[in-house]
């Protein structure tokens, strides 16, 4: 198993520093592919606010969001096609995330990807569109870092933050699943793989 130094969050949310960094490269080709299929597009929430990143996904499912809501679909309403299917580096780190975490029967079968570019934030949010919530989120960041922000399962309350650095890897699950989470604004910056952008992965059982 690759050495890795962890930080707890909250209880049942762990960021595995760097654990992604000897597939960083080969995810970001992934990521190209995928993309070239079933492209980064700008959705709108159910109440009609443009959110600033954009998203896609792979798998056998996707996440979408539109005017009626939010929700996980078969087929990619841009492409009218099926989602791309994961890439295997993709299924690589899924797999290795989650063992390392302590789930090692972790199969997902959605991986949404977001692209921030500068300016681009997500505020407090839950993941809770999925149908099991005993299973974990694993998050992948590559790119530029950004300041992420962990609170419990009310959205007052206090939250805990951390910067998310290129090759960082945070497992949600347990009693952090459903926690209100977010990131800030992406800073402007440049990195050597991804220029003037961040992408983050968060492998889904949906
Ligand atoms: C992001 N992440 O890092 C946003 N959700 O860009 C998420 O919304 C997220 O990192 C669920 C579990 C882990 C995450
Ligand atoms: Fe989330």
């Amino acid at each position: 198993m690759i050495e890795t130094r962890v930080t707890q969050l909250t209880s049942g949310a762990h960021v595995f520093h760097g654990y992604a960094l000897d597939i960083a490269e080969e995810l970001l080709k992934e990521i190209d592919l995928v993309v070239s299929v079933s492209p980064l597009r700008s959705v709108v929430t159910p109440s009609g606010k443009s959110m600033s990143v954009k998203m896609t996904n792979c798998g056998t499912r996707g996440w979408v969001s539109d005017r009626r809501g939010y929700r996980y679909e078969e087929k990619d309403p841009v492409t009218a096609k099926k989602w791309p299917v994961m890439p295997p580096g993709f299924v690589a780190i899924a797999k290795r995330s989650g063992a390392v975490a302590g789930y090692p029967d972790y199969e997902p079968n959605v991986c949404l990807i977001n692209r921030y570019e500068p300016g681009n934030c997500m505020g407090l949010h839950q993941d809770k569109d999925e149908r099991d919530f005993s299973q974990p989120i694993v998050s992948v960041s590559l790119g530029l870092s950004i300041s992420f922000k962990i609170g419990g399962l009310s959205r007052q309350g206090s939250t805990t933050r951390i910067d998310l650095v290129h090759g960082d890897v945070l497992v949600f699950g347990g009693p952090a699943r459903l926690a209100y989470h977010g990131v800030g604004k992406l800073r402007e910056g440049e990195h050597p793989l991804t220029g003037k952008s961040r992408f983050n992965l968060t492998f889904r059982v949906s």
